[in-house]
């Protein structure tokens, strides 16, 4: 069994952070309307849904990406750069924790899970304002126990590595050449973002299909050239807000033990 875990987007959502995006007015009635067809795409595609309810308190909180990497052997919680994020954890560790054990990133390192591309037993993990440099080594020294290692990518222009960079089929990831090179991540093959499209590298594979923001149709033209199955998406509101689709869900699959504790919800 697939879950998804998201949270519902927050009443206070147009007080966002923002680092590379201008303010423009964001209809947060919309957000949350984009946002409830994009958990019916998760489940069409067969994921089991386990939404948390909207923090009041916490604008950014529908971005639940950024709150932990769930492996198949644990799951960490980060610290997220932001200040304002911070307190965003307390409810993804309840909701993680009859899944996985829980490793944890404590201060002063700062993490956000929107930096962490997994890629076989490798965790890539952006350089970005929000992730400490010494996050690589305190990562790593949670998950080397199970065989992963953690490298350093710098990136330039974008929040996050998965703006720059993500997966979207084995072996394959769709990537902004103009924000990360990809040679450092190793022998990949890689579909890049049509040029007009800087911010269209994010997609969110579920399976075979990548669920993909309908904005960027010259960069999805390039997905199913190479036979990328793509589920698209409106997410106009939540973009303003500098998110993308992987960072309104954690997917992962569900341990045996961790399904009966779903169902039984
Ligand atoms: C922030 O700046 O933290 C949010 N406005 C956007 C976070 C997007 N998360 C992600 O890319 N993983």
């Amino acid at each position: 069994m697939t879950v998804a875990i998201t949270r519902e987007v927050s009443p206070s959502f147009a007080a966002c952070q923002l680092t590379h995006l201008e303010r423009a007015p964001i209809d947060v009635a919309l957000a949350m309307l984009q946002h409830r067809r994009y958990e019916e795409s998760l489940v069409a595609l067969g994921c089991d849904l386990l939404r948390l309810p909207a923090e009041p308190a916490f604008p950014d909180a529908v971005f639940v990406e950024d709150t932990a990497i769930v492996l198949d052997e644990l799951a960490v919680i980060t610290r997220p750069g932001a200040e304002s994020r911070r307190g965003e954890t307390d409810t993804i560790v309840p909701a993680l924790r009859p899944f996985r054990p829980l490793g944890r990133l404590g201060a002063p390192v700062t993490l956000d899970g929107g930096d962490v591309l997994r890629i076989g037993r490798t965790l890539f993990v952006g350089l970005s304002s929000r992730t400490s440099p010494e996050a690589v080594s305190a990562l790593e020294s949670l998950v080397a126990p199970f065989g992963y290692r953690a490298v350093g990518v710098p990136l330039t222009g974008c929040l996050h590595l998965k703006s720059a960079i993500t997966e979207v089929a084995d072996n394959t990831v769709l990537v902004n050449p103009r924000w990360v090179d990809v040679t450092r991540l190793g022998r990949l093959e890689t579909v890049e973002v049509d040029p007009a499209e800087p911010y269209a590298a994010n997609a969110l594979k579920i399976g075979r299909t990548v669920v993909y923001p309908d904005a960027h149709q010259r960069t999805r033209r390039r997905l199913e050239r190479v036979g990328v199955e793509v589920h698209p998406v409106d997410v106009s509101e939540l973009a303003k807000a500098e998110g993308g689709v992987t960072c309104c869900s954690l997917v992962f699959e569900a341990t045996a033990s961790g399904a009966r504790v779903a169902s039984e919800r």
